[in-house]
């Protein structure tokens, strides 16, 4: 095996992976993400006891024990493009010798629960509830530039979609862990998640900036190809689903549903639901 270059796998002084700003040891194999920084206390507030807090930009993290269980909890930041720091460098973590510069000959696992906020796009999906996301679909363009194989099945969603929204590239269609959705997620809303390149127009928000398609949101809403339909939007869940099936490793996105687009509702209490995600999560994981 060849030894990847400096420039490629880079390390701080310190023997820390670049942006995460993490050493091997500071990680345990069973991950929560968020995506606000200020959730991750949210978090470890529940823990017997923190090792170890780590930050680097939007990149706050912390290993402790709740009830016995070594659990790392990170935040993400917003969008598919921290993903692919966030899954690469975790990969990197437990997969990579960081002496020798090589990949581990026996890869490892890791367990990721992402804990995060969702905006809701069927009336049947109301604000508070708790989603588990079977499927997502990208929007972004991050898996135009890795080779992540998909069924026909996943293919065909996609195809339908890229011509629903008549926009110039494939969008991509990945499946969550079975696995942990029968662990953690199984008295959850089961959903299809869209992954949106942004919060504002990619979701169909018209404030000032305005918006190229009047009828997005009826697209979102009323898409189906056989029993397929979106359930909820967001920012990240596709970037991770496509990484963890590159990589190797278990994700579960959960999602508090904070806004409702059809009933054009938001959450009075999100800070509530996220807790009762968190809470659950944790007894679970
Ligand atoms: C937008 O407000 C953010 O909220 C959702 C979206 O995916 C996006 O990151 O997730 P988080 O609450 O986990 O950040
Ligand atoms: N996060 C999103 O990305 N969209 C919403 O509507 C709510 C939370």
């Amino acid at each position: 095996m060849t030894a990847i270059p400096a420039s490629e796998l880079i390390l701080n002084p310190n023997g820390s992976i670049y942006h995460l700003n993490l050493l091997p040891e500071q990680i345990s194999d069973t991950i929560i993400t968020v995506g606000d920084p200020d959730r991750v206390g949210a978090v470890s507030k529940y823990f017997d006891e923190i090792e170890c807090h780590v930050v680097k930009r939007e990149f706050i993290t912390q290993t402790g024990y709740y009830k016995g269980k070594r659990i790392t909890v990170i935040s993400t930041g917003m969008g598919t493009d921290n993903i692919d720091i966030l899954m690469n460098e975790l990969d990197a973590l437990v997969n990579i010798d960081f002496v020798s510069r090589e990949p581990n000959p026996e890869p490892i696992s890791l367990k990721i629960v992402r804990i995060g906020t969702s905006g809701s796009l069927q009336e049947t999906v109301p604000l508070g509830s708790l989603l588990a996301s079977h499927y997502a679909v990208g929007l972004d363009t991050l898996m135009q530039f890795y080779p992540l194989e998909q069924s026909q099945a996943e293919q065909e969603i996609t195809k339908a979609l890229q011509e629903a929204l008549s926009i110039g590239f494939q969008p991509y269609c990945v499946n969550g862990s079975l696995h942990l959705i029968n662990q953690i997620g199984y008295d959850m809303i089961p959903g299809n998640t869209l992954t949106c390149p942004g919060f504002y127009a990619p979701q169909g928000r018209a404030l000032r900036g305005g918006l190229l398609n009047q009828q997005l949101l009826d697209v979102y809403q009323n898409f189906s190809l056989g029993d397929f339909r979106f359930t909820n939007f967001e920012m990240e869940t596709a970037g991770y689903y496509s990484m963890a099936r590159l990589l190797g490793h278990e994700v579960l996105s959960l999602n508090a549903i904070v806004a409702n687009r059809i009933t054009k509702e938001f959450a009075k209490d999100a800070d509530g639901v996220i807790d009762d995600l968190i809470v659950k999560v944790l007894e679970r994981i």
